[in-house]
């Protein structure tokens, strides 16, 4: 296996004046034959990238070449047997119907469909197959296949061939291909400067009314990239085309998004609050990818997190503006930290800008992706919205057409502001998340903070020098009045003090508001201070947490013998009173925290978690707030309907997800009669689910699980949820067992990696049964793992991390999953993905 490294990156030395393909589709062998036009640029041979080509012709000005020069997955012609200008041309024939891996081109439901990021353009033929050779291409396509799509705008459309001309140069990655039985949800867009584009959202015929949201989102996205940023819109036409069958979540190919069907397609019986809200998430994400991955790209796959940081964080701002601010930020942190601190906590760290890898597909992560945007938000902090805003304007003037790294990146946001930011750089170079400790001193109206930064090593970085923190802090006066208001101290060492003079009497300190720095916080605070802070701070997402941490602090002392939640309890009393003024707010507080972030939490003070004292820990919370709160809880269940048709607007999911709380809290005390009647009653998908995991949790789920199976055997996306909720919802010493015999009915369809991931990750999900004592939950995964390595290496590669954090338990279960991921890494032919992933969790 060969790491790459980012230090070992070299120029291209030819640059490519125009690239054209021609496709003859067929399932079993298709045909392409491309020609090149490269000139030399710089010295050099002339390599190319392949994987699995069956080649029949290579020539270089129509002189043919010998087929040798192709050796295994290079081809290289020496600099000496080249003039300065020329056209490479090659024909191969590719198996489309043979690539389970989903990589290339590949048939998805009798649709030909492509994926070619990272490296997936190789699968189709020879290529400088890496970000910075950027090419316009013109692309024609023979099928009969009534709809025939590619980059660009369309020069041709005729029976059986259409021809493609994308004008912007572009990266093989950005390369895409569909050909297919497929209708349009067509509409318009007007670009500020007048132009005209055409939109379309492809589903197969039947799917048309699911997916006007899909197109209502778009249009929203390329209004507000306009708005926001100035930026335009740059061809005639914009095409999405749903599939079923997708590693990813979705795709920007210029011209050509291409999406999992689940971020298209969505109805109010079939689709939930949250899948509406990702699916304009992501439409707005790969729309914005446009500017910040493909007009301006990446150098090399090192700097992935230049296009997905900041379009994570575009797409984050799209989201607060279209909806709740207040809510997109607090359902953000808690993603961040779900995913990303887990990931920066285990042997899976690396930084934002990793600096080696053996594959590539193994870094679409959290860190690159939201901690990348973490990174930005708190640059515009330090920077201001105003210096924010000049550093993008030049950003996208100074770039426009490159492929670019991190350090040109920092260079604008200096140019434009005058800052210096060598430290503020070691955010993308070093992996960890820092721990920041907080020691109050308060003596004659002075408060004095001081605060230390801590990192702990992680793989291959074992000294952490200080980073720049950018701390959020507000003051909160004993009656609950703010005295002082959001300040933001720059901490640039590994310890230093502040201090706030002229104080009456002695403050609560809101800290770190917004979340304005990816890091966890050590501080002493009484539990009657964190509820002053829950009733009366001004900062939405410093309340949230003051909330959620007495919560963590009640469950914590239960899980690990003692007792607690006796201050959350009353607090969550006041809470209700008003909880119909800010219902997603109240929603948010009234979710306790998850029994994954209760064991992460734990590790993180030293101790080891027991995932059963956990799941007791929290049941039983739960239950006694349901006790102690039933009368209030009643009436806001019923108060929280969302009479009239489903709308799937943020005021409306506001109300469904209190009623939703509510319901997951009496239902333990009920006897599942509201979930059940409510599951009867629900003609929307968010209610519906909410029901049936609710009755799936208290065990009276058969009737409703037989109903839901009858009633959407046909729709795909929905059985997703069916197969999901049973092992994630199911109680521990069920939810294997439950899982085995979901693996075993025959619309298990696992080679599809949404049906996969709903069960196999669904119960990868449910803490206390994935780690399970003994030792079932790794054993099942692990054998599901080892069943799709074969078939699908990147989809296996990104489920290992399950068991990114197996070292924080017991020596029993430490003793099992070992021996489960030593099968894994076992395994003869066990894919590079796979491999690196254990190896790496392993080591
Ligand atoms: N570029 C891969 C999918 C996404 O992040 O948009
Ligand atoms: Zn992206």
């Amino acid at each position: 296996t060969v790491t790459q490294y980012l230090a070992d990156w070299r120029p291209y030395p030819y640059e490519i004046a125009e690239t054209r393909l021609e496709f003859d589709l067929a399932p079993r062998t298709t045909r392409v034959r491309s020609q090149i036009d490269f000139r030399r640029k710089g010295a050099g041979d002339l390599v190319l990238d392949g994987a699995g080509l069956r080649t029949l012709a290579l020539a270089i000005d129509g002189k043919p070449l010998d087929l040798a020069l192709a050796q295994g997955e290079r081809l290289a012609i020496p600099a000496a047997d080249l003039p300065d200008a020329f056209t490479f041309s090659a024909e191969v024939e590719i198996d489309p119907e043979a690539n389970t891996a989903l990589e290339g081109l590949y048939l998805s439901g009798g649709m030909f469909c492509t994926q070619c990021e990272a490296e997936g353009f190789r699968h189709i033929t020879w290529y400088p197959d890496r970000p910075d050779v950027m090419a316009p291409f013109r692309v024609t396509i023979r099928s009969d296949k009534p709809v025939l799509l590619s980059n660009g705008n369309p020069v041709s459309q005729g029976a059986g061939q259409a021809v493609w001309h994308d004008p912007w140069p572009k990266p093989a990655y950005l390369f895409a291909l569909v050909a297919g039985d497929l209708v349009a949800v067509p509409d318009g867009f007007t670009t500020m400067s007048g132009r005209k584009v055409a939109l379309n959202v492809w589903v197969r015929p039947g799917d048309q009314d699911r997916a006007g949201y899909a197109m209502e989102s778009l249009i929203r996205s390329m209004k507000w990239d306009e708005e926001a940023y100035g930026r335009e819109y740059d061809l005639d036409v914009f095409n999405i085309v749903a599939v079923d069958d997708f590693n990813m979540g979705a795709m920007e190919n210029k011209g050509l998004n291409i999406f999992n069907s689940k971020l298209v397609l969505a109805s109010a019986e079939t689709a939930t609050d949250g899948d509406y809200e990702r699916i304009e998430g992501v439409i707005g994400h790969e729309y914005f990818h446009n500017w910040t991955g493909n007009r301006i790209t990446c150098r090399d796959w090192f700097q992935l997190c230049l296009k997905e940081g900041l379009t994570v964080f575009r797409d984050q701002q799209f989201t607060s503006d279209m909806r709740s601010a207040a809510v997109k930020r607090i359902h953000d942190v808690q993603t961040l930290r779900a995913r990303q601190f887990r990931e920066d906590a285990g042997p899976l760290a690396h930084p934002p800008r990793p600096d080696h890898y053996q594959e590539i597909n193994n870094f679409y992560t959290a860190t690159v992706y939201e901690k990348g945007a973490e990174v930005i938000g708190m640059l515009k902090r330090l920077v201001g919205d105003d210096g924010y805003r000049k550093a993008l304007d030049l950003y996208f003037d100074r770039h426009d057409g490159q492929a670019c790294t991190i350090e040109d990146w920092i260079k604008v946001f200096e140019d434009a502001t005058g800052r210096d930011l060598t430290q503020f750089s070691r955010w993308y170079t070093d992996a960890g998340t820092p721990r920041l400790s907080l020691a109050e001193d308060w003596r004659d109206g002075t408060l004095t903070l001081s605060f230390r930064q801590e990192t702990a090593p992680t793989p291959g970085q074992p000294e952490k020098p200080p980073r720049v923190i950018p701390i959020a802090l507000g003051l909160i006066g004993p009656n609950g009045d703010e005295v002082l208001p959001t300040t933001v101290l720059e901490m640039t060492e590994a310890e230093q003090s502040f201090r706030f003079d002229g104080l009456g009497a002695r403050p609560v300190v809101s800290l770190l508001r917004g979340f304005s720095a990816p890091v966890t916080v050590s501080r002493k605070i009484a539990a009657d201070e964190q509820a002053l802070l829950l009733a009366h701070d001004t900062d939405a997402y410093a309340r949230w947490q003051a909330g959620h941490d007495l919560a963590l602090d009640a469950l914590i002392a239960r899980a690990t013998g003692g007792e607690g939640g006796a201050e959350f309890g009353r607090a969550i009393g006041g809470l209700l009173d008003d909880a119909e003024a800010d219902p997603a707010f109240a929603a948010l507080c009234l979710s306790l925290p998850g029994e994954e972030e209760i064991a992460t939490t734990i590790a993180t003070r030293g101790d080891i978690p027991d995932p059963d004292a956990i799941h007791a820990a929290r049941e039983a919370l739960a239950r006694d707030i349901a006790l102690a709160h039933e009368p209030a809880l009643a009436r806001l269940y019923d108060a929280m309907q969302t009479p009239g048709p489903y709308r799937p607007d943020a005021e409306g999911a506001a109300r469904r997800s209190l009623r939703l709380a509510c319901l997951g809290l009496l239902s333990r005390i009920d006897g599942g009669a509201r979930a059940e009647a409510l599951f009867g009653a629900a003609s929307n998908m968010t209610e519906r689910q909410g029901a049936l995991e609710c009755l799936i949790a208290n065990g009276k789920d058969s009737e409703a699980l037989a109903a839901f199976a009858r009633e959407f055997a046909d729709n795909r996306l929905v059985m997703d949820k069916w197969f999901m909720v049973q092992p994630l919802r199911a109680a521990p010493g069920q939810a294997v067992a439950r899982a085995r015999d979901l693996a075993a009915r025959p619309d298990f369809d696992w080679k599809n990696p949404n049906r996969f991931r709903a069960l196999i990750g669904g119960l990868g999900a449910n803490h206390a049964a994935f780690h399970a004592a003994d030792g079932s939950g790794y054993d099942f995964i692990v054998d599901w793992l080892m069943r799709l390595d074969p078939v699908n290496p990147q989809t296996t590669a990104r489920m290992c991390s399950a068991f990114e954090t197996w070292t924080r338990y017991d020596a029993g279960r430490q003793a099992h999953a070992r021996a489960a991921l030593g099968r894994l890494a076992a395994m003869p032919g066990l894919s590079r993905n796979t491999s690196e992933m254990v190896t790496r969790i392993l080591a």
